[in-house]
C-alpha cells in the first residue's frame, strides 16, 4: 500500500514541483478571466499555499481520500484533477465534474478519492471521520485527509469531527491551513489559543505545526502524519502557518490586510523557495524552469480552449442529481 517514500527523491521532488507551478498557472489564469467577466461564479483562491496545499495531499495513496474545501482546488492536483476539469467547472460546463451544477471549486471526484466540497464550514471534516471509521470497520489500510482553514476550526462539527476520531482512533489525518484571515476576520480576532494545533491536546492526538510554504517539510509531517494512521496510531491534526495572498473570493481586494504583512510573505513564497532548494540540489536551472513552465502554460492555454467551446448543461438537466430533503 505504501509507495512514497519519507525522504523524496528527484522524481518526486520534480513532479511536485510541476504540480506548484500548475497550481500557481492555473490560479493566475482563473484570476485573469474573472477579472475580465468572462467566468460565471465566484473564485477562491489558495495562491501562496501551494506548499500546504500539495505537499499535504501527495502524502496519499491509491484508495485513500480527500475532503477538500472552496481554497483547495490544489490540494486535488496530487489526486489528478486536469486542468481541463478545473476550468469546466469554472466555466460551469455540461462536461464538467459537476455537470454544469455548480460553477466554483465544489467539484470532486470519487473514482480518485476524492469528496466534492461542502459549502457550510467545516462539514467534511465529520465526512472525512466517517469515511476513516468505515475503513476501520472494514478493516482496510485506507486514511482520510481532511482540510479546513483556522476560520473553520471555530465551528462546532470540526471539535465533534476531532473528538469522534480521536475516541475511535480513526485513521485520519486532519490538515488546518491557518492563512490569518477568515474572509476579514484575523486569527486574534477569533481565537485565543496561540496555535490551531494546540486545539490537538483537548483531544489527546499529536497537534503538529509545519511551516506552510515549505513544500518538503509539510510533505514530510503529512506523510508521518498518514501512515501513523494506517498503521493504526489514530489521527493527528496538521496546523500550516502560511499566508493567504489574494482576497477571500475574487471580488475581495483584501484592503483590510496591510501591505507590510503581504510584502513579508511574498518574500516567503513557497514557490520561489522551493526553486532555490532544487536548484542548490541540482535538480532545477533556468532551463529547466522554463520547459516546465511552457509546458503548464501550453496546457492552461489548451484548457481554457477546450472549456470556452464546451456545452452548457440543457434546461432539463437542472433537476438531475440534485438532493433536497
Ligand atoms: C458554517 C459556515 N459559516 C460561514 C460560511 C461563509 N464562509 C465561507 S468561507 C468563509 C471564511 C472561512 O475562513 P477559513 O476557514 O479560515 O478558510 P479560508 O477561506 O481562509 O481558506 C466563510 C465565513 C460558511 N461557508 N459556512
Amino acid at each position: 500500500m505504501q509507495v512514497k517514500p519519507l525522504e523524496l527523491g528527484t522524481k518526486e521532488l520534480m513532479d511536485i514541483y510541476y504540480l506548484m507551478r500548475l497550481g500557481r498557472a492555473i490560479e493566475d489564469r482563473l484570476n485573469l478571466l474573472y477579472k475580465g467577466g468572462k467566468l460565471p461564479g465566484a473564485i477562491y483562491l489558495g495562491t501562496g499555499q501551494e506548499a500546504i496545499e500539495i505537499g499535504a495531499s501527495y502524502a496519499l495513496e491509491e484508495g485513500d481520500v480527500l475532503a477538500p474545501t472552496h481554497r483547495d482546488m490544489m490540494s486535488q492536483l496530487p489526486r489528478g484533477i486536469t486542468p481541463r476539469e478545473v476550468f469546466l467547472q469554472h466555466y460551469a460546463r455540461a462536461n464538467s465534474l459537476t455537470h454544469g451544477k455548480g460553477e466554483d471549486n465544489y467539484q470532486g471526484d470519487l473514482r480518485r478519492g476524492t469528496f466534492a466540497t461542502v459549502s457550510m464550514l467545516p462539514n467534511f471534516y465529520p465526512v472525512a471521520a466517517g469515511a476513516a471509521l468505515a475503513f476501520k470497520l472494514r478493516k482496510e489500510p485506507r486514511v482520510a485527509m481532511a482540510y479546513c482553514g483556522e476560520g473553520a476550526t471555530s465551528v462546532g462539527d470540526w471539535h465533534e469531527a476531532l473528538n469522534v476520531a480521536s475516541v475511535h482512533n480513526l485513521p485520519v489525518v486532519f490538515v488546518v491551513i491557518n492563512n490569518g484571515y477568515a474572509y476579514s476576520t484575523p486569527v486574534y480576532k477569533e481565537m485565543k489559543v496561540a496555535n490551531v494545533a494546540d486545539r490537538a491536546v483537548a483531544y489527546a492526538m499529536p497537534g503538529v505545526i509545519v511551516d506552510g510554504n515549505d513544500v518538503v517539510e509539510c510533505y514530510r509531517e503529512a506523510k508521518k502524519a498518514v501512515e501513523r494512521a494506517r498503521d493504526g496510531g489514530g489521527p493527528t491534526l496538521i496546523e500550516a502557518k502560511t499566508m493567504r495572498m489574494r482576497g477571500h473570493a475574487g471580488h475581495d481586494s483584501a484592503t483590510y490586510v496591510a501591505k507590510d504583512i503581504i510584502d513579508l510573505w511574498t518574500k516567503r513564497d513557497p514557490i520561489v523557495r522551493f526553486e532555490a532548494y532544487l536548484n542548490e540540489k541540482g535538480f532545477l536551472n533556468e532551463d529547466s524552469k522554463k520547459e516546465v513552465i511552457d509546458r503548464i502554460n501550453a496546457m492552461v492555454e489548451d484548457a481554457v480552449t477546450f472549456a470556452e467551446a464546451s456545452p452548457y448543461p440543457e434546461p432539463k438537466e437542472a433537476i438531475e442529481d440534485v438532493y433536497a430533503e
